[in-house]
């Protein structure tokens, strides 16, 4: 990984500062550096033989609603021991500087939120919250038991975490939103995804066709890179802190 900022181009900080609207999409990557897994690199102990893929469907929750439940609890767990670093706080001094500021996120670590953005879409769901697998309806709290998944305290039907399963739809609205701040930005930055899951990789593309400039940052190339205006090839951690010191001169 490389550990130094690659230059940023001044093409991309004059844009930035006259710029009135921008949109952010970040994946798993941007919270690599808060020591959160991203979502296809290997899993550790007791979770190294498992495919996260294959863990997050409704058929794995139907076949054994445990192992899933257990799987988003030892997630859980990482993301409560793991603080924001700086590219999620590079994020949030980025969207004092924009009138209008847009943070699409497909995490579901809440790291953002937590790093004290505000315009946050979260695409895919968050960790922290449950939902009724029978009745698809939003649950806050439920009696502790041995027995896990624990159970709807309305109708008794198993819970499971209020994620966006491959096959599933997105949240309509937060889904609208996102589409709309693409189509509107006059810069899109795409950060820490592999640019492989749809409807969100198609949210760059989305903003490239309307008009903006498109950026990339991500230690690897990705389907994404050969279309965006600039990659930035490094850690966001690093980047993304260079990039907003260089355009505004400010202290994060
Ligand atoms: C760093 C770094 C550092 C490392 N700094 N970078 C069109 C075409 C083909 C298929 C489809 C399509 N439209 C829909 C589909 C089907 C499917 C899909 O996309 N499949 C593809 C795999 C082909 N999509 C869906 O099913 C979606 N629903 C849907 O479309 O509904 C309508 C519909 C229904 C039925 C049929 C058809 C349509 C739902 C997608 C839900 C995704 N859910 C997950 C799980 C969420 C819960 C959980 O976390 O457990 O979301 S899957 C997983 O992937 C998770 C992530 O949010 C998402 C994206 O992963 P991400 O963030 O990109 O992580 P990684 O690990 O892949 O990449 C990390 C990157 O970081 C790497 O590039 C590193 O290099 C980089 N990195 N360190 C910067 N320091």
């Amino acid at each position: 990984m490389i550990s130094e900022a690659p230059a940023i181009p001044g093409e991309l900080i004059a844009r930035l500062r006259t710029a009135h609207r921008v949109a952010v999409l970040t994946g798993a990557g941007i919270s690599a550096e808060s020591g959160v897994p991203t979502f296809r690199e290997a899993q550790t102990g007791l979770w190294a033989r498992y495919n996260p893929e294959e863990l997050a469907t409704s058929e794995a929750f139907q076949r054994n609603p445990r192992l899933v439940w257990e799987w988003y609890a030892w997630r859980q767990e990482r993301v409560r021991q793991a603080e924001p670093n700086p590219g999620h706080d590079a994020l949030t001094a980025m969207e004092r500087q924009i009138a209008k500021f847009t943070l699409i996120t497909q995490n579901v670590d809440g790291l953002h939120r937590r790093a004290g953005s505000h315009q946050v879409l979260e695409l895919h769901g968050n960790l922290f919250r449950a939902k009724c697998f029978t009745e698809d309806r939003t649950v806050e709290g439920w009696p502790e038991s041995d027995d896990l998944p624990p159970r709807c305290p309305h109708c008794g039907g198993l819970l499971r975490p209020n994620v966006v399963w491959f096959g599933e739809m997105l949240p309509a609205n937060t889904l609208r939103a996102a589409e709309q701040a693409a189509v509107n930005a006059e810069v899109f930055f795409s950060i820490g995804t592999s640019s492989l899951v749809y409807p969100a990789a198609d949210l760059p593309i989305a903003g490239l066709r309307a008009g903006a400039m498109v950026v990339e940052i991500n230690p690897q190339p990705t389907p994404l890179s050969p279309y965006v205006t600039f990659s930035l090839n490094g850690a966001a951690g690093v980047i993304l802190p260079a990039l907003v010191a260089q355009t505004w001169d400010v202290e994060r």
